[in-house]
């Protein structure tokens, strides 16, 4: 198999023990290490079995290919879009939106309070495992909230995902056990705005 028509585990944009205290080093390393690369390996092990059957001649459930894949690599690339919508805090992390990103929840939400209360009530509601997204619609030109169950279902097609929280309990029970919404508390001292309102600047124009 031709490996750069593989997926990857990219390395963060910050050490492991930078996220400290919202998200500590053990979290985070096993987080990225295991879980992250998790979702690399179950995309690849796909591409190995379709590559296999189609030489066989054998015919897969194509079903449960789909599912999978669908699976492996939203996981993959909801993780990927985590890890550069966080920051150290103090170091790009934290802190509230400015420019454009700023008008634009305003408008849509009202306030950047309330754009919280929201983004939160909807990604602490997740049924068992899942994601907070923030997503822009370029034909309203609305930013809406996303509730990603798992890594690929409740997903609006095609729109582009400006911010993303994970709200699997790999996530942060190491950190806070059941205490979803005490990690919701502190992810917003570590969510790096600038990467946040340049996704969105590249929305518009796409
Ligand atoms: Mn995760």
């Amino acid at each position: 198999m031709d490996q750069n028509r593989l997926y990857t585990l990219p390395a963060l944009p910050y050490d492991y023990r930078d996220l400290a205290p919202s998200i500590s080093e053990e979290q985070l390393r096993i987080h990225h290490t295991k879980h992250h690369q998790g979702y690399v390996n179950g995309a690849n092990a796909v591409f190995e079995k379709l590559e296999k059957a189609r030489k066989e001649g054998s015919d897969p459930d194509q079903k449960a290919v789909a599912k999978e894949l669908s699976f492996h690599i939203g996981g993959f690339l909801l993780h990927v879009l985590y890890w550069e919508n966080l920051a150290p805090a103090g170091k790009g992390g934290g802190g509230s939106p400015g420019g454009d990103l700023a008008k634009q929840i305003d408008k849509d939400f009202g306030s950047f309070e309330r754009f919280k209360k929201e983004f939160i009530a909807a990604t602490n509601s997740v049924e068992g495992s899942g994601w907070g997204a923030l997503s822009y619609c370029k034909k309203t030109g609305r930013l809406l909230v996303m509730q990603i169950e798992k890594h690929n279902v409740n997903v609006f097609p095609g729109f582009p995902l400006l911010l993303v929280v994970d709200a699997w309990e790999h996530a942060y029970y190491i950190d806070y056990k059941n205490d979803r919404a005490k990690y919701l508390e502190n992810i917003w001292n570590i969510i790096n705005w600038k990467t946040v309102g340049s996704r969105f600047e590249s929305a518009k124009k796409a």
